[in-house]
Formats: structure tokens, C-alpha cells, sequence
């Protein structure tokens, strides 16, 4: 790997192939990239290819390949009407060798250039393969920082040397100090930083919503929708309602909608869960943000000024703000602190198999139904769906983590590893001991009741702790904290939990004891459960 001066040495050493190689990767779609800095549409020459390497890394739902082929194309486009050259290779082409590594060797072939620049790929597997490519190729390989995030690997390794726990609250302070972001000088807007205490309510189904934005699919799209039918038959989803933005004009659209109509109401109702209504107040952006649509920064200066102009509240902006400055930033910064070997991660030694319902939502327990039945209908669940439903059940049931870490990669359409394995490794499932979460989001089906409507048509009765009819989640969370309390009995924020379990009377326990084991039992014969 060359650093930039190097590679402009390279350049000009060699005059009669003064032209870069600029090599675009499917979640890098924005003319932002740090790889397009100081490029030249009269010389440089861009590559970019949709290759079944990374289409088939695991079954990825037809919505997220569409999405990213379909955006892929719109910005190839918008690069060659910006004066660009584009060497686009699409995934039926026959010259198409199938890998990263493969198209660049064949771009190299191609367009003989001084110099190849990519930006930092957001994943290690990729990444991995980017430091050998220059050794591959016989050329200069320079390979630049991702600018589209505030921290990098190194600032977050910094940030944590040396602290005994990784607070996500004190790194998101440090984060509004360096944007300045609902800032008085040193001090936070409103006086506090975490607003949170005002939200979290459960929500009411209300006819009036608005509804979020959709985009009817054009030439390109239509194109690529046809492709994915036929490349990819038996991946989970169907692509018949495909209206995702693919264009980083479409997803500012749909971000302006989101801020005028949703925005508002963010925070209260940002952990409730409705049947009717999948989407909530949530801002369904993180597919756009993941792949370069949007630029995670404007938007929350856009939310920011949402706030001054009056137009949403403190509580709802500053935790809109937070997920993104805070969240986001926070679990790329573990990703990177933990890989390789984070995926491994399983402290609970659970081996269980995922249940076939997972690919058809076919369950009596309505929660896990719906949940899974909207994941394949619109490659979409929001947080509190993906970690307090499908996330505790996996953890509850002993699923084996790096399955469960699989299907999140697969299902959800903003799902890239660098952002989806901290949040099923370290925040759902706590299989790395509690290096990121202080305790597991473990729970009941009581939290389940309370902030949602999934109970109320339910074969499985929530208010029943034990027995067949008793939901399943009320006896497999005692049995969870029972089996593993060797690994979670010392943690201080479980005490008052440990001693109601010491607490309780033999036969209750036996009972408890008793349901989870005939129900792992039927899931483990395959039985409707
Ligand atoms: P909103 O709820 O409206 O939040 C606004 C934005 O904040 C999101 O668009 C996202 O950019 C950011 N954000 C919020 N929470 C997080 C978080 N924990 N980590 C990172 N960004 C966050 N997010 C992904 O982008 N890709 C994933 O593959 C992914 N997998 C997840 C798996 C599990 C088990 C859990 C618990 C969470 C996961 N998340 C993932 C985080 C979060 O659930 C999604 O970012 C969010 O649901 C996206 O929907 P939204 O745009 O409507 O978000
Ligand atoms: C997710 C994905 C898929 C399905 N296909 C492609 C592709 O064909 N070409 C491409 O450039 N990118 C694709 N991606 C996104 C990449 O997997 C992503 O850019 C890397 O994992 C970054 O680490
Ligand atoms: Fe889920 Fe239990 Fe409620 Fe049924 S009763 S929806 S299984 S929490």
C-alpha cells in the first residue's frame, strides 16, 4: 500500500499512463468519496462492477441486492454525466470473473494506469483483500480513510485505550463537541445530553401518519429487478414492491420527508411496536446512509436545524442526532477494535440452528411472526423490532450467535457486516461477554406486552408464566438466566434479578424449568411452536 504523494510520484513517473484507476465499491456511492478527491473526468477512469462474490457472501434478500445493484447503476450514470469515464461491469456480463480482485486485475488490464485508488472498504473481509492487491496488480495501490464518518479505527482505538468500560454515552459527548452539534459552546442545548427519559412510549395505530416515501421503479431499476428474479430465485423476499430511493437526489427527498413528517415524533415512539404500522416515526434512511446517498452529518445538521426553526423537538432531534453521531459511529469503532475473530464471539456456547420460521415467519408467537414476515416483505425491521424481538428470542432460545449474525447480514437491506455484527454480537446477543453491552437485553414477554399490540392476537397467552399456552418467552428468559448464571450471575446490574430467581420457590422454578424445556424441545424437532 502507497500513501496519496507516493502515488502521484508514481504518476508522473510514469507519463505515458498518467491516468488513475478509481475502483468504487457498491456501498461507496457518493461524489463525497474521499477516493474521487482530486480526480480527473479527462483522464482518470472509473471501475466498478457488481460481481457474485459479493452477492452470494451469504443469501442476501432480493430487496438489498436490488437496491445496491439498482443505486450502483444511477451513480455509474451520474459519474459519466459528470465528464467521467466509467468501466461498469454488470453481473451477467460474460467477461465478468466474479470478485473484486478479478475486475480490478481486468480494469488494470484494461486501462493500463498508473495508479490504483480505492477508499477504505467499511468491511475487514474486504478490506483484508485491498492490502494484497498491489502486490497482485504490480502497480501503486493507494487506499484512503472513509471521510463519510467522524471517527476512524484508530481515533475510536484511541478513545478507548485504557478505559475500563466503552460507554457509548461519553464517546457520543465527545462526538456533539467535535461537530458542535446542539451545542452552546462547551455546554449541551437544553442543559442535558440525553433526553431520552422523554421517550420510549408505546404507540397507538393512527389512520392520520403520513405515510413514508416510495419511488417507483425507472428503466435501470426495472432492469436490475428483472436481474435479481433471475440470478438470485430462491434468496428470501420478492422484489414485485421494490420503491427504494436509488439516487442520492431520491434519498434526500426522502429525507426531507422524513424530517418534515416523522421527525417530530421520533423519540416518543422510537421502542413501540405496532402490527399495523412497521415503520412508526422511524426514519428508514440507514439503507441510503450505508451506501453513500446521504451523508450522515448533513442530515443531522439538517435535524438540527429542524429544531432551531421550531419545527421538532429537543427530545426527538437530540435522539435522532445520537443514534447517528453516537450509535453508528460507536459500533464501527468496536467493529474495527474487534476484527478479525469478533464474529467467532460466543460466551453462552449456545449451537442451537435457526428455525425454519425464520425464513417464513410461519409461528404462533405473533411478535416473531410479524417481525419476520415484515422482514421479508420489505427487508426492513426498526431497532426495537430487531433487538427486542427477534433478537431476544435468539438469545433466550441459545441460538448459535454467528447463525443469528448470518440472517441479520442476509435479510435486512442496510445490513453491511461493519454495522450489523456489533449490534447482533455485542448488543443482541451478548456473546462477547459484555464487552459492549453492560447487560443483556434480555427480557419477558412482559416488555413485549407493554410496548406493542403483538399480544393482543396472540395464540400464546403473555399474562401465563408456565405451562403450554404460557408465552414462551416468559419461561426461556428464567431458563436463560438459570443455565448461564455462571457467566452472568456476577454482573451488578443483574443482582435484583439473581435474587428474585434465589428467591423463588422450588416448584415455580421446577415449572419455569419444565416449559423451556418442552418448548426448545418441539423447536428442535421442528415442530410448530
Ligand atoms: P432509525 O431508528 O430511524 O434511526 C436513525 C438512524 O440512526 C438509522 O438510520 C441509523 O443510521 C442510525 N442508527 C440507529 N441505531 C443504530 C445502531 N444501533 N447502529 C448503527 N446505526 C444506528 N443498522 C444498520 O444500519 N445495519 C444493520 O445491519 C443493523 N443491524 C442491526 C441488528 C440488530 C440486532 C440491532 C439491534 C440493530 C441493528 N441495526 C443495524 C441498528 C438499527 O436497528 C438500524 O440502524 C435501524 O433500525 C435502521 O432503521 P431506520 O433508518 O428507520 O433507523
Ligand atoms: C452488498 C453488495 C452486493 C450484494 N453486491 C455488490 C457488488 O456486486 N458490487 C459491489 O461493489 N458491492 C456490492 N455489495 C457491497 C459490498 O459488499 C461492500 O461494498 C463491501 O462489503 C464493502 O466492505
Ligand atoms: Fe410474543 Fe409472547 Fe406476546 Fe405472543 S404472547 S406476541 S409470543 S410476547
Amino acid at each position: 500500500m502507497r500513501n496519496k504523494s507516493e502515488c502521484l510520484l508514481a504518476e508522473n513517473a510514469i507519463m505515458s499512463a498518467a491516468r488513475n484507476l478509481i475502483f468504487i465499491l457498491g456501498d461507496q456511492l457518493t461524489l463525497e468519496m474521499s477516493s474521487l478527491d482530486g480526480a480527473d473526468p479527462t483522464q482518470d477512469i472509473i471501475l466498478m462492477c457488481e460481481v457474485m462474490e459479493e452477492a452470494t457472501y451469504v443469501q442476501h434478500h432480493k430487496l438489498k441486492i436490488a437496491l445496491i445493484f439498482s443505486a450502483m447503476r444511477h451513480f455509474a450514470n451520474e459519474l459519466r454525466n459528470a465528464g467521467f469515464t466509467v468501466r461498469y461491469t454488470q453481473l451477467d456480463d460474460p467477461e465478468n470473473s466474479g470478485g473484486f480482485t478479478g475486475e480490478l486485475k481486468r480494469g488494470v488490464r484494461a486501462t493500463a494506469p498508473a495508479c490504483v485508488i480505492v477508499t477504505e472498504a467499511g468491511e475487514w473481509r474486504v478490506l483484508d483483500a485491498m492490502k494484497s492487491w498491489q502486490s497482485d496488480l504490480g502497480i501503486p495501490v493507494e487506499i484512503r480513510t472513509d471521510s463519510r464518518f467522524l471517527c476512524s479505527g484508530e481515533g475510536f482505538r484511541a478513545w478507548a485505550a485504557g478505559r475500563r468500560s466503552l460507554t457509548m454515552e461519553y464517546f457520543y459527548r465527545d462526538m456533539r463537541r467535535k461537530t458542535g452539534l446542539l451545542m452552546n459552546g462547551d455546554k449541551p442545548v437544553g442543559s442535558r445530553w440525553n433526553f431520552d427519559a422523554e421517550n420510549r412510549k408505546p404507540a397507538q395505530p393512527d389512520l392520520f401518519r403520513p405515510k413514508h416515501p416510495e419511488f417507483r421503479p425507472d428503466r435501470v431499476t426495472a432492469e436490475v429487478l428483472d436481474l435479481v428474479e433471475r440470478s438470485f430465485p430462491s434468496n428470501m423476499g420478492s422484489t414485485k414492491n421494490f420503491s427504494f430511493a436509488v439516487t442520492g437526489t431520491q434519498a434526500l427527498d426522502a429525507a426531507d420527508a422524513f424530517i418534515r413528517d416523522f421527525l417530530p415524533h421520533f423519540g416518543e415512539t422510537q421502542d413501540a411496536m405496532l402490527i399495523e404500522e412497521p415503520f412508526l416515526n422511524h426514519a428508514l434512511l440507514s439503507f441510503y446512509i450505508n451506501i453513500g446517498l446521504l451523508n450522515p452529518l448533513a442530515l443531522c445538521r439538517a435535524a438540527e436545524r429542524a429544531y432551531f426553526e421550531g419545527n421538532a423537538p429537543l427530545n426527538a432531534v437530540e435522539a435522532f442526532i445520537r443514534q447517528i453521531i453516537g450509535w453508528r459511529e460507536y459500533i464501527r469503532g468496536i467493529y474495527w477494535l474487534k476484527m478479525p475473530g469478533y464474529e467467532k464471539s460466543n460466551v453462552f456456547e449456545a449451537h442451537r440452528p435457526l428455525p425454519d420460521f425464520f425464513w417464513s415467519g410461519d409461528t404462533d408467537m405473533a411478535c416473531m411472526a410479524t417481525v419476520i414476515k415484515q422482514t421479508i416483505a420489505h427487508a426492513y425491521a426498526h431497532h426495537i423490532q430487531r433487538l427486542m424481538v427477534v433478537g431476544n428470542f435468539s438469545m433466550l432460545a441459545g441460538l448459535d450467535p454467528h447463525l443469528v449474525h448470518r440472517w441479520y447480514l442476509e435479510v435486512y437491506a442496510d445490513a453491511f457486516e461493519w454495522v450489523e455484527l456489533p449490534n447482533v454480537i455485542g448488543m443482541s446477543q451478548f456473546a462477547d461477554g459484555g464487552f459492549m453491552a453492560s447487560k443483556p437485553y434480555a427480557s419477558s414477554g412482559a416488555y413485549i406486552s407493554r410496548m406493542s399490540n403483538y399480544c393482543d392476537g396472540c395464540r400464546y397467552d403473555v399474562s401465563k408464566k408456565t405451562g403450554k399456552d404460557a408465552c414462551p418467552f416468559n419461561a426461556l428468559y428464567w431458563d436463560f438466566l438459570d443455565r448461564n448464571a455462571g457467566t452472568l450471575s456476577s454482573n451488578h446490574r443483574l443482582a435484583q434479578i439473581y435474587a428474585s430467581w434465589h428467591r423463588m420457590d422450588h416448584q415455580k422454578k421446577v415449572a419455569y424449568r419444565d416449559s423451556a424445556a418442552s418448548f426448545l424441545q418441539k423447536l428442535d424437532a421442528g415442530e410448530r411452536v
